[in-house]
């Protein structure tokens, strides 16, 4: 045996995972696939790697020294699992195997259990950057034993995007961690994407900017707070002229927007928690709407506002939305942390939170010079109960909250819909206020369901008889 780790899985991610791995001082590295030319056709293609290559899974395995690292890069599902019984038949106690494909974090859960009682470690890592960043350095999101980060650890370090001189990898936890992580992040980058996406809309709508105007517009914010890969490509993408018609890109491209899922799972793992989170699911919901086409050709003649208010002071327009547009992506930020949060306390798993930021600055999607500031809250306060508390943030909302209400209110006026914004800020008015009509909500479930309610006054549960006298009495908890 040669190599210290293996890649098994040669599609897009895998062969760029595998020539990322092999660039790296000191790895030899084994890789296999099911269809054999795809192991012929990476290693005729880079030659420079020294991959060590196996056409079946035994000789993939004696091919690494031990403990055996194998990271498996097929479609998550059904083929995972396949992988994964092939491995634990030729691997042997004390070996890790590593899925870094997008698995539902309680797959994860599960598998790491089932390859667990084989006295094989089993890694969920969340990976984050696409092809690209699989290549160059991806920003990794492992969950699993502290036996096997050991072993892996300096791996994943060595192949990791790099920001500000350290790694975009840290163990995140043990079993779905990583990949709950992982979940979370996409669910964030949904709600990135939409915000910026609302902006964008009340640039051209309510101003009448072009798309060339509005990229000028992105280019600036990105030199500011909202510096970010997701502003900056959106500055690049809204330059774009079509070759075809001449028409800027995003004048000609269907605006109907596709999902993998990774949304949708945030989501629902959201509503299995009980966390709200609000940006993201109606970043989800924004993305359905838009490929809703019966739907939406049944309704465009529905009316509409009379007419657009004026804005008088464009200049003070712009930086209003760049200010909803901060406040919102807070709130959005803050939702998805608190899932983190959750999910940690409801699955056991001790998820340090600034750390999660740390690895989110470099190799991933929603990499940003925000995340410092996430960062540093944490390390201010590990204990935070919220980011939006944090001192930082208390800035930045207080900076900007009237601004948000301002494009918030115009948006509702010109009819331009703005469900991220206007959800954040919602979540936003709710944290804050003193009492919430849930009062209302409750005393309304005693009524037609004796579901009992708690008093602010004194200890104790009870039931306002309702159809009877209508006096209160005791109920059992
Ligand atoms: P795909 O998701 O397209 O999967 C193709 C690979 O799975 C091929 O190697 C294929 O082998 C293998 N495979 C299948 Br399909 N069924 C198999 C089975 N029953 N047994 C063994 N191997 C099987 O590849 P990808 O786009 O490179 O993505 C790999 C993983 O990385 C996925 O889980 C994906 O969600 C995740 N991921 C993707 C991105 C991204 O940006 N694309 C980012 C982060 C994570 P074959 O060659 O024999 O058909």
């Amino acid at each position: 045996p040669t190599a210290n780790i293996g890649v098994v899985g040669l599609a897009v991610m895998g062969s760029n995972l595998a020539r990322n791995l092999a660039s790296r001082e000191g790895n030899v590295v084994a890789v296999t696939n099911r269809t054999d030319a795809k192991v012929d056709r990476l290693i005729e293609d880079h030659p420079e790697a020294g991959f060590v290559p196996s056409y079946s899974i035994a000789d993939f395995a004696a091919s690494l020294t031990t403990p055996r690292t194998a990271i498996i890069m097929v479609k998550a599902g059904r083929a995972t699992d396949a992988v994964i019984d092939e491995l634990c038949e030729v691997f042997e106690p004390g070996d890790i195997i590593v899925d870094g494909g997008n698995a539902l974090f309680t797959d994860t859960i599960r598998r790491e259990a089932a390859v667990r009682a084989k006295g094989i470690n089993f890694v969920g890592c969340g990976i984050s950057g696409g092809e690209e960043g699989a290549l160059r350095g991806p920003s990794l999101m492992p969950g699993g034993s502290a036996e096997a980060w050991q072993t892996l650890g300096p791996i994943l370090e060595s192949i990791a995007a790099v920001a500000q001189g350290e790694p975009c990898v840290t163990h995140v936890g043990t079993d779905g961690a990583g990949h709950f992580v992982k979940m979370v992040h996409n669910g964030i980058e949904y709600a990135d994407m939409q915000l910026i996406a609302e902006s964008y809309d009340l640039l051209r709508r309510v101003l009448g900017q072009t798309p060339e105007q509005a990229a000028e517009t992105f280019a600036e914010w990105n030199r500011g707070d909202l510096e970010s890969y997701l502003i900056e490509i959106t500055a690049e993408v809204l330059r774009h002229v079509d070759a075809d018609t001449g028409q800027p890109l995003v004048d000609v491209v269907l605006d109907a927007a596709g999902a993998k899922g990774t949304g949708s799972w945030t989501v629902q793992t959201a509503l299995d928690l009980g966390v709200p989170v609000s940006g993201i699911a109606e970043a989800v919901f924004a993305r359905s709407l838009s490929s809703q086409a019966d739907v939406r050709a049944a309704s465009r003649d529905l009316p509409g506002p009379a007419s657009a208010p004026a804005v008088d002071d464009p200049a003070g327009f712009v930086e209003d939305v760049r200010l909803a547009l901060y406040a919102s992506k807070v709130l959005a930020y803050a939702q998805g942390f608190d899932e983190i949060t959750a999910g940690a306390k409801t699955y056991g798993w001790q998820i340090d939170r600034g750390e999660v930021a740390r690895i989110w600055r470099a190799g991933c999607i929603i990499r940003a010079r925000f995340l410092d500031r996430i960062t540093e809250a944490y390390r201010d306060q590990p204990e935070l109960v919220t980011l939006l508390t944090a001192p930082v943030f208390v800035e930045v909302l207080e900076a900007a909250q009237q601004a948000w209400r301002r494009v918030v209110s115009v948006a509702v006026a010109a009819g331009v819909p703005v469900p991220g914004f206007s959800a954040a800020l919602a979540h936003y008015d709710a944290l804050r206020s003193e009492r919430l009509p849930a009062a209302l909500i409750q005393a309304q479930r005693d009524f037609f369901g004796a579901h009992t309610y708690r008093r602010t006054d004194r200890e104790g549960t009870f039931h306002t008889l309702w159809s009877g006298d209508r006096s209160e009495i005791a109920a059992e908890a």
